[in-house]
């Protein structure tokens, strides 16, 4: 097939949704992650690329940046970028963008529906019922969620309308943060250490990348304790894998209800295997109004570019 010279090329890094491709493909000329395992086409290419797309867990580091001479612009699909070198790329003019608020609804109510699934232990019951063990008798207690304290590592976009819909659950809410939020009349602590010793529930909800990294460690575990439950919708980096699997095995908290993981899409067989967790696929945006919402928005980002109007949502400087 002809190439069409009137069409700007873009490199693609990441599986994405479907009918973004198609929106891509119908204005741009699309390379399809061919970086990943074609040295040799994607040094061919690499001059012809203006434009990169990307999602939440690309990774964009400053060599790709480095090899892209032409590049303009990198669009993420998703509102967290911490798998870009925004330093590489804005240290070259390239400005690159995100798709914040779109999916906030839906995030904060996936933190909700996990942090009740492994209170009452919904997924177990469900299995207990399939299983038809009712019969034999009733499913062991739960723990109540309404009126319990809910402590929030990252208190932004998702975090506020996360709590806002624990406010409707009667909860108290806390949370900690690097800066504290003068508008709030949430209780602050200043560190996760803190905040865990207070709180049933600890729910994750910062941004990935090395300023969060290992943050949810064994001390904070610890502190969290054997009644506490721990929620991370952020990113697999922020939890300390290793000291959530040692502190499951040992009962040093009461349970885990995880959408993200260090080394997606592999989850050790420690957690899959674990009766005391919840499991999702990263799948917090995953709705259909959502993603068609990121995708408009994703794709809107590269067409203002292209364009030579303002971006709809730059990443700050
Ligand atoms: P946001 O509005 O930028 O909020 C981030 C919050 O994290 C802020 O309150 C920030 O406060 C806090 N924070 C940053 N670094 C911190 C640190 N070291 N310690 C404690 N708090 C820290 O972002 P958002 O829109 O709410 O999104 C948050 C993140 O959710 C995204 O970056 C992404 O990683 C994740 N996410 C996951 C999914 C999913 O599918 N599971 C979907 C969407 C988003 P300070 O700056 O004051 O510290
Ligand atoms: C998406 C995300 O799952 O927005 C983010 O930061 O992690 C999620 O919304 C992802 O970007 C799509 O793959």
């Amino acid at each position: 097939m002809e190439k069409d010279l009137s069409k700007p090329e873009i490199l693609v890094v990441a599986n994405l949704w479907p009918p973004y491709m198609d929106a891509l493909r119908a204005t741009f000329v699309v390379h399809d992650r061919v970086h990943v395992n074609d040295a040799e086409r994607i040094a061919a290419i690499a001059p012809q690329i203006r434009g990169i797309a990307a999602n939440g867990e690309s990774k964009v580091p400053a060599e790709l940046i480095k090899q892209l001479a032409a590049l303009e612009v990198i669009s993420v699909f998703g509102v967290g970028y911490d798998g870009v070198d925004v330093g590489a790329a804005h240290a070259r003019g390239i400005p690159v963008t995100n798709t914040p608020d779109v999916l906030t609804d839906d995030v904060a109510d996936l933190g909700m529906a996990l942090l009740l699934s492994i209170a009452r232990r919904i997924p177990q019951a469900d299995k207990f019922v399939r299983a038809n063990s009712w019969v034999k008798g009733p499913l062991p207690l739960t723990r109540k969620v309404s009126g319990a304290r809910l402590g929030l590592v990252g208190l932004g976009r998702i975090g506020q309308a996360i709590a806002s819909r624990a406010e409707g659950f009667g909860m108290s809410v806390a949370y900690t943060t690097r800066h504290k939020k003068s508008e709030s009349s949430y209780t602050y602590y200043p560190n996760a250490q803190a905040l865990a010793r207070e709180v049933d529930f600890l729910l994750v909800i910062t941004p990935g990348g090395a300023g969060t990294r290992g943050l949810i460690n064994a001390d904070v575990l610890s502190a969290l304790g054997p009644e506490g439950f721990l929620i991370n919708v952020a990113r697999g980096s922020v939890v300390d894998q290793s000291a959530l699997v040692h502190a499951m095995q040992h009962n040093l908290i009461a349970g885990a209800a995880l959408d993200v993981f260090e080394d997606e899409p592999n989850v050790p067989e420690a957690l899959r295997l674990h009766e005391n967790v919840v499991l999702t696929p990263h799948m917090a945006s995953g709705t259909w109004e959502t993603r068609r919402a990121m995708a408009d928005l994703a794709f809107g980002n590269l067409q203002a570019h292209f364009s030579g109007l303002p971006l709809l949502t730059p990443v700050a400087k």
